[in-house]
């Protein structure tokens, strides 16, 4: 497990845009650093050590994953990516954007590239006073005491000032959602971004348990045969695991990811089923959906037939080998009528026919913001 770490940067700007600067930098933190727990006021402040325009400087709360070394280099990057050109000269000068760690837990680092805490924190009040107004009661690592207190033990006479507009805290993902259902065809990925989410966002995780069922292999070399006990014995298991699974995460706390949702056996059984199988089975189906909670979010990858039938044949499951393209274009259409009908469903329908999430972090990060700006 990754270890999420409290980080608390120093936000500032004095050319072009400020305000926007400011809201950038904030998103590109959020998707590239971590979730963005706290946002201070805007302060207009006086420029320190050298005399030129105003600044706006602000500071964040950000949990991270990142190791401090990894966190530096990604805040540098981010201020050239947003347009900060450094020039060699000693001494300050005017930036679209300057991004400054002052804390890092309470670690104390002495690094080539990096000093934590900030060594002139305490020397400036436009980084003192936003950081003070979202942590007032930390600690200072050296100083050992409260940072308000720091504040109040601070000589910088600048006069500074809040002023009235307000910048947007980016919501993460684990705030905005509880459970995450992830849906697609076979070879889709849905297992792979499960995974992944759930490690990014140190999330509970309910994976299918297909590899338990032992009609799955009968069912697909003797298809009407298998059918009815194949779905049975899915539905039941699938039952089984979201209702005790489920009910042993609080769905209010935990942040929890499905490669899954109960609806998919509807789904295959609607194919697979001889009409009066499908009547009986419907019964038991509509029995227990009634259970089952609901995802706040149900995802469905879309994936293109030739790239499914690559997958299967990459992950090299015997049993799956000999699946047709035009099996998989039934369960599509399955899926298809499904979202249709779903008026009370939040769904997000990805289109990843044209990525790589598992081999490609853009790819990835891309669904990832999709999921974070969805609206329902
Ligand atoms: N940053 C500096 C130097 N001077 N003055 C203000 N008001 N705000 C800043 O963010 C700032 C500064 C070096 O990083
Ligand atoms: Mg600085
Ligand atoms: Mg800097």
């Amino acid at each position: 497990m990754k270890i999420q770490r409290i980080t608390y940067l120093s936000l500032g700007t004095n050319q072009g845009d400020k305000l926007k600067n400011l809201q950038n930098a904030i998103d590109v933190i959020a998707n590239k650093v971590g979730s963005v727990l706290k946002v201070a006021s805007i302060y207009e402040t006086p420029s320190w050590g050298f005399s030129s325009k105003n600044f706006y400087n602000t500071s964040i709360k950000v949990s991270t994953y990142l190791p401090p070394e990894t966190l530096i280099t990604t805040l540098l990057k981010i201020e050239n990516d947003l347009g900060r050109v450094r020039n060699d000269n000693n001494g300050y000068s005017d930036r679209v954007i300057d991004l400054d760690i002052l804390l890092f837990d309470d670690e104390i680092i002495f690094s080539k590239n990096l000093i934590v805490p900030h060594p002139r924190m305490l020397e400036r009040k436009f980084a003192l006073a936003p950081l003070v107004e979202i942590a007032k009661n930390v600690i200072h690592p050296i100083e050992k005491i409260k940072l308000t207190d720091c504040l109040n033990n601070c000589s910088d006479t600048s006069d500074i000032k809040t002023i009235p507009e307000k910048l947007n805290r980016p919501i993460p993902i684990t705030e905005k959602y509880n459970y995450i259902a992830i849906e697609g065809n076979i070879g889709a990925g849905k297992t792979s971004l499960t995974k992944m989410m759930a490690d990014e966002f140190n999330a509970k995780i309910v994976l299918e348990r297909f590899a338990d069922n032992p009609f799955l292999p009968k069912f697909y070399s003797d298809n009407e045969r298998y059918a009815f006990p194949l779905e049975m014995s899915f539905l039941a298991d699938r039952y089984q695991q979201l209702s005790e699974d489920l009910a042993q995460f609080d769905l209010f706390k935990n942040f929890i990811v499905s490669d899954y949702y109960i609806f998919k056996s509807l789904i295959f059984a609607q194919i697979t089923l001889q009409n009066d199988e499908y009547t009986l089975y419907r019964k038991m189906f509509d029995m227990m959906y009634k259970e089952i909670t609901k995802p706040d979010l149900y995802v469905y990858l879309y994936q293109n037939t030739t790239r499914l039938l690559q997958n299967i044949k990459k992950r090299g499951r015997d049993y799956e080998q000999n699946i047709e393209a035009s099996y998989l274009q039934k369960i599509h259409d399955g899926y298809s009528n499904f979202i249709k009908t779903q008026s009370d469903l939040n769904i997000l329908i990805i289109d990843v026919s044209n990525l790589d999430f598992v081999n490609n972090t853009e790819d990835y990060e891309f669904i990832i913001n999709k999921i974070k700006n969805h609206t329902s």
